[in-house]
């Protein structure tokens, strides 16, 4: 190949980051033999990289850009607030019309009797909230033993100590000497990964009465709260049977748990609705936000709070010594705003909803006849694909996750960019993606699954 202009600026940029800069959830060694993948810039569902290639994002982003790269209406509103107050802090008896004007905005599109937000800059920063926030709130009500926050393995919180002590990741406790004191896990709702001895909604229960059977062991008296993520994201799009949430609803109720759901990934219209709360039914009692808060264009989180427990913390709670410099940070705020602005005035929760939720499920479920397909699922504008392991015996794919990474490295080569999480792929493409769109993802998709199936024959 001819060293064409745009490759001279590719490797330009390689030798650059291989030197200066250790990236995340990455083996620095492996990345270095092979160099990073530059991206240079976007419009709408399209990504470019340094080689000039063009790439569908079906991963939005990571998870996150949900109204699609290059709008021009959050661009002006970061451009606007850079020059009017680029920062101010939310400390010291001080707000900004920014922060309060979003904190407004949100009370009105948050499912109802969640008035309140606590902002941070991230989704990890929100979880460790969650975990000071649940407890503080006990003390304040006279029940300083109400200390243990209860999550689920394979779940994802975010990657600060507390966020991935809450987070079910087992190689990421392995590093950093985790998870920290008072978190205890349950299992996932993953029908699949089980020994498939019940029926889907049956085993939803068994895995509700889990979290039942915990809190009863350590006693609900020690019990903070159990958090848990609508649809499992990072952990393969794990979608729950109907069965399990109205379990865990009435367990925490009745026994007194604060209910956290984590939005991070499906608030903001991924499931199409506003929040995932909203498609399941739920009444959280806490909801870390972040990702589509800004679709991406910010980095921005927060911690959505009920009233009942925002009340104690205000009436009783005292000070609560826990904020970040950015918290509400002008830009930031400014950016979500006109973003949630956006998703609004243009309907695209409810255009996810009718059209294009129903079109992705509807084609991406048909990738689950393919002889490498050994389950589909997805919800919303979330799939996942689980891929057939037996298939891989016997060949240079054999390994965990080898035939995942396989068809994700062969997805960019077919110009579309999705996530392996282990032996799965995953989707989960921006809200203004079109049905044309979704066509050709699927198409590419089908198209790198024969591939991957001809390498294992000739493997
Ligand atoms: N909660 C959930 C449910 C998440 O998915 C976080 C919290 C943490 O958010 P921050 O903003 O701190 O990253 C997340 C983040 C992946 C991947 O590879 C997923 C996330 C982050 C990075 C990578 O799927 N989710």
């Amino acid at each position: 190949m001819t060293a064409t202009a745009p490759n001279v600026a590719a490797e330009h940029w390689q030798a650059l980051d291989r030197r200066h800069h250790l990236h995340p959830f990455t083996d620095a060694a492996a990345l270095n033999a092979r160099g990073s993948r530059m991206i240079t810039h976007a419009e709408g569902v399209y990504l470019w990289d340094a080689e000039g290639r063009r790439l569908l994002d079906a991963m939005a982003g990571l998870w996150c850009v949900n109204v699609g790269y290059g709008r021009r209406e959050l661009v002006e509103a970061a451009t606007a607030q850079l020059e009017k107050l680029p920062y101010y802090n939310t400390f010291f008896q001080c707000s900004h019309p920014p922060a309060t004007e979003l904190a407004a905005l949100l009370a009105e599109i948050t499912p109802a009797g969640m008035d309140h937000v606590f902002f941070t800059n991230s989704g990890s920063e929100a979880n460790d909230t969650v975990i000071r926030m649940a407890r503080h709130y006990w003390a304040a009500r006279g029940r300083p033993d109400k200390q243990v926050l209860i999550s689920r393995r394979n779940a994802y919180h975010g990657s600060t100590m507390g966020g991935a002590s809450l987070g079910g990741m087992a190689p990421m406790h392995a590093q950093g000497g985790l998870p920290i004191a008072g978190i205890e896990h349950i299992d996932e709702p993953n029908w699949f990964a089980s020994d498939r001895r019940l029926d889907r909604e049956a085993f939803g229960v068994e895995m509700a009465r889990a979290l039942e059977r915990r809190i009863d062991a350590l006693g609900a008296e020690h019990v903070a709260a159990f958090v848990a993520e609508p649809v499992q994201g990072a952990g393969g799009v794990i979608v729950p049977p109907d069965s399990y949430w109205p379990e865990i609803q009435r367990i925490c109720r009745e026994r007194d748990i604060l209910l956290v759901v984590d939005e991070v990934i499906c608030g903001f219209g991924r499931l199409g609705q506003w929040f995932g709360s909203d498609y399941y039914g739920l009444e959280p009692d806490l909801m870390p936000i972040a990702k589509g808060l800004s679709s991406g264009y910010q980095p921005i989180g927060g911690v959505v709070v009920r009233d009942t427990v925002a009340d104690v913390l205000v009436d009783a709670g005292g000070e609560f010594c826990h904020g970040f410099t950015y918290s509400g940070h002008p830009v930031a705020c400014a950016v979500a705003a006109a973003n949630v602005r956006l998703m609004r005035d243009e309907g695209l929760i409810a255009r996810a909803r009718d059209e294009i939720a129903p079109h992705l499920q509807r084609r991406w479920r048909e990738l689950g006849s393919h002889p490498l397909a050994a389950e589909v699922r997805g919800v919303g504008l979330l799939g996942g694909l689980e891929l057939d392991r037996e298939a891989a015996q016997g060949t240079h794919y054999e390994r965990a996750g080898a035939l995942g990474t396989l068809c994700r490295d062969l997805a960019v080569e077919h110009g579309v960019v999705m996530r392996s999480v282990g032996d799965a792929l995953v989707v989960s493409p921006p809200l203004v993606i079109t049905c044309a769109q979704i066509d050709d993802l699927v198409d590419r998709a089908r198209m790198v699954l024969d591939e991957a199936a001809s390498r294992l024959t000739g493997s």
